[in-house]
């Protein structure tokens, strides 16, 4: 048979980069990076390079499995859905939608289906409790953002292209591939900004890639980037080096900045950080001096006590040096689909809610954009209110809650006694091996792709889709039916999938109509959906939003403007540039302004002044690390990617090995209040005295759970280690880093 190629986007993280397939029929014989991508340049990772033997992993679940005694069997579609019915029904009945949770992890994110019918299914089971991955990441940045900027996808995007100066703090981009950061070849880029003269400075408790490939690397204290940005900013305003630049007439609250930051001079930052005072100022120094400079904060920053201030001082700091909003320094995205800045009366809006109305019954923790902390859900089931309330339910989509939020141990025992577990993913995992009923996730290249998610965060302004590959496998279904289906049974009463995905474009097109931003304002949503009546499911929802989005053809109204048509007509990509500066549009608070000084971001800098005086601790610190061949707990029984460097060890600096009697290649035990972990140490001066450092995502030896390759090397569970009390009160997420943890010799 003639060996075909095809292009499509790698959906495997946030860098987004065309990759090129080799197909042998229906067996993918090679993947490389595709040149002619005009967002990657022919860029790939060990990861992308990997995505054959995701697609022909036998350990990869290809038929619903449905739970008989303690056993999972392959069962039909048919009795899978019949089996859901029957054990979500009586939960439903007789204990109302509160009995049932959702939990939707990290690969929802680069599914356009999930996008578009993960609500459809939270609607349809018409719960409160819905929990997701981004307690356990991201959501810092985005309350910070929502409330200084009007909506949570208004991340400001550092322009690592143009920038002269880069400040990272707690990111590994070039381990990661970036992160609220969408710029595939990261390395490439930062290569690039170097070539060109400018700096790149890391600050981070380890010596990571990307610290070994900067001009400086600053091994902070766990914990307390928070008070280093505080000092800079303080800084700024002690050494007169304030500028706004263009954006000043439109920020409103730099008095109150300016007072905020008062209690952080340099000496006591100092003491808390473990930098040299004179650091903090030569930074505040440098980022005013240079034409350009952008400060980029991810997991290090927002997976602390202290995440939301941690991340509105990043921008604080890009404003008060004049980079917000400018080429070179830190800019919004203007995505073809999918931002609310998008929408709406230009430059003013409601803005955003913090904390939200909804409240955890057992904690009383705060919702957040519609969300529960997730660490808050085994509780929520193991913890019977006094009319027997609990949640009895829980519905899984692409998520691996037992590895990658707090308290594992806890949640494990919790999933035990559910009366029904509904997952859906591509393995088995730690988590769906408690499912009563699993439904398969299909191989993500038999699925078309549009990074809808990720277009906020993306460094220039693309537009790319991706046709399937491949066809389904024998008795395969495509997510977005697996998902309508899981709906149509929670709804009952006969409804159909296809129902509620004509109801779901119906809403699309309604609120298109209704834009009055939109191409398509004013238009009959009959009529829009009448346009697109060639396309199917996810693809019919993505070809509304991109016409009636920001470059859409407007149905017609805009002949050149985009479509699903314009896309598919343009395999690798259509670049629609650099980003460019965006106010006053972008803007949607009230104000109509920047709002530098929320007045919950003013007393949570209050709290931070209080960890200035709080002496650190003579504890061990644990950070976490990501592994280029990993992604998060998946991934790990491809051949490809397993074994050599990809390994579950404890980084241990060496005067702490001697110290605590650890050698290296031995075991140590790992332990705090939480739980206790058994690991093999690596010992090694890439991490900061004073702080060990593990990989999440790793645990594979319990029973029932991953394939045979990731069972073999099965690491340990970090998360059996973490305190699910800590939380950044802002937005509800989890504080994964810097935990005091205890080491000894084994
Ligand atoms: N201690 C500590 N914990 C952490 C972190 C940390 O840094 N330290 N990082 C956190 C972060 S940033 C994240 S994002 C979370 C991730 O947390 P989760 O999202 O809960 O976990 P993942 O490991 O990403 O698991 C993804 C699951 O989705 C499945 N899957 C893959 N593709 C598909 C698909 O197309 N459809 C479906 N239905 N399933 C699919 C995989 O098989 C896998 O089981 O972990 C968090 N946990
Ligand atoms: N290869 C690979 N790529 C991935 C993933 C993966 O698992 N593997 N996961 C994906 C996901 S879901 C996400 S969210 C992104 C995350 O993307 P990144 O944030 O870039 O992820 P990390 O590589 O974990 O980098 C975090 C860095 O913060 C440092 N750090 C820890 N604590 C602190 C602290 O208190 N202060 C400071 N300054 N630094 C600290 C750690 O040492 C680490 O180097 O990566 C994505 N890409
Ligand atoms: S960097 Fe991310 S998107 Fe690019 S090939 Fe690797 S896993 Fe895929
Ligand atoms: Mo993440």
């Amino acid at each position: 048979m003639e060996a075909v190629t095809r292009s499509r986007i790698c959906p495997l993280c946030e860098a987004t980069c065309g990759v090129t397939l080799t197909l042998d029929g229906d067996a993918v014989s090679a993947v490389r990076g595709d040149p002619d991508d005009v967002f990657s340049r022919g860029y790939i990772c060990p990861k992308g390079v990997a995505l054959g033997e995701l697609h022909a992993d036998p350990d990869r679940l290809r038929t619903p499995l449905v739970r008989h005694r303690d056993q999972l069997v392959a069962a039909s579609w048919d009795d899978a859905y019949a089996e859901v019915e029957r054990l979500l029904r009586p939960v439903l009945t007789e204990h109302g939608t509160d009995a049932v949770g959702v939990y939707l992890g990290n690969p929802n994110a680069h599914n356009h289906a999930s996008t578009f019918y993960l609500p459809v299914l939270i609607r349809a089971l018409g719960t409160r409790f819905r929990f997701t991955a981004s307690t356990v990441d991201q959501f810092p940045k985005q309350v910070a953002s929502g409330l200084m900027f009007g909506t949570e996808l208004s991340v400001l995007v550092p322009d690592v292209d143009r920038t002269d100066y880069l400040l990272v703090l707690g990111a590994d981009p070039l381990v990661s591939n970036g992160s609220l950061l969408t710029a595939p070849d990261l390395p490439g880029r930062l290569r690039a900004l170097r070539a060109r003269g400018g700096r790149l400075v890391v600050v981070d408790p380890r010596r990571s890639r990307t610290a070994q490939a900067a001009d400086e690397h600053l091994a902070v204290r766990p914990g307390t980037d928070g008070l280093l940005l505080a000092g800079v900013a303080r800084e700024l305003f002690a050494g007169g080096l304030v500028t706004l630049g263009a954006a000043a007439p439109h920020v409103t609250g730099l008095e109150e900045v300016r007072t905020a930051v008062q209690p952080f001079d340099p000496d006591r930052v100092e003491a808390a950080c473990g930098l040299p005072a004179g650091t903090v100022s030569r930074l505040a120094v440098e980022l005013a001096a240079a034409p350009s400079a952008a400060v980029y904060g991810r997991i290090g920053t927002t997976t602390t006590a202290f995440g939301t201030v941690t991340s509105w001082l990043v921008d604080v700091v890009n404003t008060l040096t004049g980079n917000l909003d400018r080429p070179g320094g830190v800019l919004w995205a203007k995505p073809a689909v999918g931002s609310p800045n998008t929408q709406g009366e230009p430059g003013r809006g409601r803005g955003v809610r913090i904390p939200g109305s909804g409240r955890t019954r057992v904690r009383g923790l705060a919702s957040t954009f519609g969300e529960l902390p997730a660490a808050a859900m085994a509780e929520e089931i193991d913890t019977v209110g006094p009319d027997g309330e609990r949640l009895r339910a829980l519905v899984t989509v692409a998520g691996n809650p037992v590895l990658s939020t707090p308290n594992g141990a806890r949640l494990a025992a919790a999933l035990a006694t559910l009366d029904a577990v509904v997952s859906v993913d591509a393995y088995l995992n730690e988590t769906t091996r408690f499912a009563h009923v699993v439904f398969p996730a299909a191989s993500p290249l038999t699925r078309s792709h549009y990074d809808v998610a990720l277009a906020s965060f993306a460094v220039r302004t693309v537009a790319r889709w991706s046709p399937p590959s491949l066809p389904l496998g024998p008795g395969e279904r495509d997510e977005a039916d697996v998902l309508l289906q899981l709906a149509a049974t929670a709804v009952g009463g006969g409804v159909t999938a296809d129902q509620l995905d004509d109801l779901a474009a119906y809403d699309v097109a309604r609120r298109l109509a209704a834009d009055s931003s939109s191409p398509a304002h004013g238009r009959d949503p009959a009529e829009l959906l009448a346009a697109v009546a060639g396309r199917r499911r996810q693809d019919r929802i993505l070809d509304l939003l991109l016409r009636g989005g920001p470059y859409g053809d407007g149905f017609g109204a805009v002949p050149e403007g985009l479509s699903l048509a314009a896309l598919e007509a343009q395999p690798h990509g259509v670049d629609l540039g650099p980003l460019r500066p965006r106010l006053p549009e972008v803007l949607r608070t009230p104000s109509g302004l920047v709002e530098l000084a929320p007045p919950q971001l003013l007393a949570e800098a209050e709290r931070l002044a209080g960890a200035l005086r709080s002496a650190p601790v003579d504890r061990l610190l644990l950070v976490g690390r990501r592994q280029l061949r990993s992604n998060n707990s998946w991934l790990h029984n491809l051949p490809l990617l397993a074994g050599g460097s990809n390994r579950c060890t404890l980084h241990v600096h060496p005067e702490d090995a001697v110290r605590l009697g650890l050698v290296d290649a031995g075991t140590a035990t790992v332990a705090t209040a939480t739980g206790r972990v058994e690991v093999t140490v690596e010992v090694t001066d890439g991490v900061r005295p004073g702080v060990v450092s593990l990989p999440h995502g790793w645990g594979h030896d319990v029973p029932g759970a991953a394939g045979s390759v990731a069972a073999a090397q099965p690491g340990a569970n970090l998360n059996l280690l973490v305190d699910e009390t800590l939380l950044d009160p802002l937005s509800g997420t989890s504080a994964l880093t810097a935990i005091p943890v205890q080491v000894t010799a084994r």
